[in-house]
């Protein structure tokens, strides 16, 4: 068959920091291919509609599968499968990723008939499966683990069996060159492990994984490492380098390959102050940027992110950080409820630690536990403002002048952050990349004003909304099962889900507060 693989278009934040390389859509995409189907794959935070519909009325594809990571993307792509679907009626559409897993029964009701199936869970090993039915017997398609249809829903989703037997189809992305985070210009992405053993409460990376934790080896990793030719490498893993030994493995093989990159991670300050020695010896092989979730500015909002770190020790992370010299951003949640005081106070302190902090905005998803306890009305439904930078919950200012709190706030970030990336260093960095024609963070940064205005903001929220996303369940036996194992994508497999030692395991343990498996 004829595949084409779709990622949707950028969304605000990748309209300005940074646009990263689809790895997830290319690991399915190379799924297909290994099957033996004639594979293609648009990237629209690259290219645009336009290209699709020729791309569509050209090649007709058999099967078009859409990747849906992110809510906000869900009124594009159904869109996109309704007119695909009016040129191209005997073609099958499938969505599959993140987001489409928590929603996919609302996915399908939107599409009127236009998406045939959401495909829940990791896509490698069930993609292969969907399109035998579909090639075939399309009454199977019901037994395809994960596939959901208008007809019924196959067993949960299975898990990719080895991580290091799959491969990602980076030759299938048309404008490599335009992957970029900040100075690392270009920058391709790269999986070390799959999953996160901790259970904070805003996020979804556990519950779509079944709280499990996979690794790639060393072996793998190098052999991925040395298929591209970008410097940059940004490691998608939700928590890096949570156990040192693995961490070590990785960066001792890169230095005796003498592979020559420059890595940004994210990982969490407690990871970080455990391993120390892992990420000062990354530092000698390339680490550059490090992104530190620090959710809150104090222990309350900690707390209720169920992020169990004393913000002391995050405090620490950073020190350390800086000691070795590391670029380090960090993250602040803002909660709608705060006033002009609160937003005074946070200002205060982003001016006077030398980190790049980034702000957003507390945001219920599916798939949380907060989606199901959060007690607070959604203002809005609109998928669209989903994106952590419009506020979707009440807000205790008026919403005008909340945005106006926000975004000043953002400006004096995001000076501090221009006065970053023109200090002597890295302005060097920048300067050799205009030589090359690495364009895109300059350009980014020239979109800051046309993207971050409260005008906009506001008339986001005024957009007439044709998709609506379903409302929280509301019921105490709904908040039970917030607790239990109805959140999770792929099945919990406790402890034997996660490769890590047990000294680890007890850490992890030390650092959460759920209950849950
Ligand atoms: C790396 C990452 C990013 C990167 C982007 C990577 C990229 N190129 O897409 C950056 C830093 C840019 C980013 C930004 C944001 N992210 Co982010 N991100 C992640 C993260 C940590 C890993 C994603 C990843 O690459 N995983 C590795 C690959 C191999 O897996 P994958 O992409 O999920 O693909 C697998 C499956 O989803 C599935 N699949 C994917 N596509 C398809 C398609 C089909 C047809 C099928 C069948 C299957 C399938 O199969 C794939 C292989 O197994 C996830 C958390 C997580 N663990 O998933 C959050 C996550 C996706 N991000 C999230 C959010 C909120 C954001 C931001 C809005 C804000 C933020 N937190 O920074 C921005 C917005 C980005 C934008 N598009 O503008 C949320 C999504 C919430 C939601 N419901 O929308 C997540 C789930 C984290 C969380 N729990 O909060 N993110
Ligand atoms: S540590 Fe918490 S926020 Fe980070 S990926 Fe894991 S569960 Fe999500």
């Amino acid at each position: 068959m004829k595949i084409l693989f779709v990622h949707p278009g950028p969304l605000l934040y990748t309209n300005v920091f940074l646009r990263l390389e689809p790895l997830g859509l290319e690991l399915v995409a190379e799924a297909a291919r290994r099957a033996r189907h004639s594979v293609r794959l648009l990237d629209l935070q690259v290219e645009s509609h336009a290209d699709y519909h020729r791309m569509i009325a050209e090649w007709q594809p058999d099967f078009i599968a859409f990747s849906c990571n992110y809510l906000a993307n869900v009124p594009e792509i159904v869109d996109l499968a309704k007119a695909t679907k009016l040129s191209l009626p005997r073609s099958f559409i499938c969505v599959g990723g993140h987001s489409a897993s928590f929603t996919a029964q609302a996915i399908l009701e939107h599409g009127e008939g236009a998406i045939d199936c959401v495909l829940k869970g990791e896509g490698e090993a069930a993609i292969v499966k969907l399109l035998e039915a579909v090639a075939g017997d399309r009454s199977a398609i019901t037994k395809v683990p994960g596939a959901v249809t208008f007809d019924g829903e196959g067993p949960r989703p299975a898990f990719v069996e080895h991580l290091d037997d799959i491969r990602p189809a980076r030759d299938l992305v048309r404008k490599r060159h335009k992957y970029f985070i900040g100075v690392l210009d270009p920058c391709a992405s790269i999986e070390f492990s799959r999953g996160c053993p901790w259970d904070c409460s805003f996020c979804s990376a556990w519950t779509f994984y079944g709280r499990s934790y996979r690794l790639l080896s060393p072996e793998r990793v190098i052999e991925d490492l040395a298929s591209f030719r970008e410097r940059g490498a940004f490691i998608v893993d939700d928590v890096a380098f949570i156990q040192q030994r693995h961490g070590f493995a990785i960066g001792e093989a890169i230095a005796r390959k003498g592979i020559r990159k420059e890595f940004y991670l994210e990982t969490r300050g407690d990871v970080l102050l455990r391993n120390k020695e892992v990420f000062q010896f990354w530092k000698k092989i390339g680490l550059t940027y490090m992104f530190l979730g620090i959710e809150a500015l104090d222990e309350d909002g900690l707390r209720k992110f169920r992020k169990r770190i004393p913000l002391g020790r995050n405090f620490e992370a950073l020190e350390f950080a800086r000691s070795f010299g590391i670029g380090v951003a960090i993250n602040i949640i803002a909660d709608p409820d705060w006033d002009e005081d609160r937003f005074r106070v946070v200002r205060e302190w982003c001016m006077n630690v030398p980190e790049v902090v980034n702000i957003s905005i507390n945001t219920p998803y599916p798939g949380t536990e907060t989606w199901i306890t959060e007690q607070r009305r959604l203002q809005t439904r609109d998928y669209r403002l989903f994106d952590i930078q419009h506020a979707v919950l009440p807000t205790k200012l008026p919403l005008a002048a909340f945005y106006r709190e926000l975004l000043s706030t953002q400006r004096v970030l995001y000076r501090k952050h221009m006065a970053w990336w023109t200090a002597p260093m890295v302005a060097g960095v920048l300067a050799r990349n205009l030589v090359r024609g690495r364009t895109n963070f300059i350009r980014s940064i020239m979109n800051y004003s046309k993207v971050y205005n409260v005008e906009k903001m506001l008339a986001d929220h005024a957009q007439p909304v044709h998709y609506e996303l379903p409302l929280p369940p509301r019921s105490a036996t709904d908040e039970r099962q917030a607790k239990s194992s109805q959140l999770y994508i792929h099945a919990p497999r406790g402890r034997a889900g996660r490769s890590i030692d047990d000294s680890t395991e007890r850490f992890v343990e030390a650092t959460r507060m759920g209950a849950s498996t």
